[in-house]
């Protein structure tokens, strides 16, 4: 999905409704939280987003990305899949990889199950029904990746994987918090953010042995306006039809779980 780019910068494959988003939040309050867009380019035939690197500043960078939000698909994707459900052979097999006893009989029989299925089974498994966001993946400054959290759902859990992240570095850990801190407020009183359910979206963490740590706002592939005049609270239950995301719920959950990799 990512092509390199100028130095500084990388493609990011286009979606309109993302360049939508980068196009609204150049004159948000969100602006110094996300990465810098500067326009749609073309490549070998196809169109990107042209953004700026968030790694290029780094020395050997460590970068988690963390799924935000109680709910991690639209509900057009629910009501879609109750008027004409698809069942899927590549989330089949993802899920019974995860937990062989994860498809109901029915979904074994079919060898399928729908998307929101697997998505909702994938936030309860983890960690994004209870806490409001999940770890997704770490890529570590010796190298080595990570990507099988999905049965990451406990706090106790998460404070071991953030634990091994920062390596026990309280300064890197103070760094992270204020800039979440930071943008827990920007969120709070950005105009984007309120008329906007934001689905999908992490928040990249990256650090290095400098000691240097920031936070992103990243993904914007499935952020959606609400209707004119509609707004949403970002920290109520989700219930079908309020299009309530829970990220303000989820990014406090975090800051809380962060700062207790402090304190035990
Ligand atoms: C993936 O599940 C992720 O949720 C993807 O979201 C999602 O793409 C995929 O849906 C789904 O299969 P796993 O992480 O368990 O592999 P993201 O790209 O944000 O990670 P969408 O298009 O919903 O964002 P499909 O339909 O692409 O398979
Ligand atoms: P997708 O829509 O395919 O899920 P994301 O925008 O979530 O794509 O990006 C996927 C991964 O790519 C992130 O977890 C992060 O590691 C990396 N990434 C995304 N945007 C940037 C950026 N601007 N600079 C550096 N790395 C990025
Ligand atoms: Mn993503």
């Amino acid at each position: 999905n990512f092509k390199a780019a100028d130095e500084g910068n990388i493609l990011k494959k286009f979606s309109e409704n993302e360049m939508q988003c980068f196009e609204k939040l150049r004159d948000d309050g969100l602006l110094p939280f996300v990465p810098g867009y500067h326009g749609v380019v073309e490549k070998d035939g196809e169109s990107f987003l042209h953004m700026t690197d968030l790694l290029a500043d780094f020395e050997l960078p460590n970068v988690m990305d963390c799924k935000m939000g109680v709910r991690t698909y639209l509900e057009e994707e629910l009501v879609r899949a109750r008027e004409r459900p698809k069942p899927r052979e590549d989330l089949y097999k993802k899920m019974t990889e995860v937990d062989s006893a994860g498809p109901t009989p029915e979904e074994h029989s079919q060898r399928g199950v729908t998307k929101p299925r697997y998505m909702q089974w994938r936030e309860s498994m983890s960690s994004t029904n209870t806490l409001g966001f999940r770890i997704e993946g770490i890529k570590k400054s010796d190298g080595t990746c990570r990507t099988d959290f999905k049965k990451t759902r406990s706090k106790h859990d998460v404070i071991q994987v953030f634990k091994d992240f920062v390596g026990e570095n309280v300064s890197i850990i103070k760094s992270y918090l204020s800039r979440l801190t930071a943008i827990q407020h920007a969120l709070k009183t950005s105009e984007f953010f309120k008329q906007h359910e934001v689905i999908g979206s992490s928040l990249l963490f990256i650090h290095d042995h400098t000691g240097k740590a920031q936070v992103w706002i990243i993904d914007f592939g499935k952020t959606t306006a609400l209707p004119e005049g509609h707004t949403l609270n970002h920290d109520i239950p989700w219930q079908e039809g309020n299009r309530e995301d829970g990220y303000l719920w989820g990014l406090e959950n975090l800051i809380h779980t962060l700062e207790s990799v402090n304190n035990d």
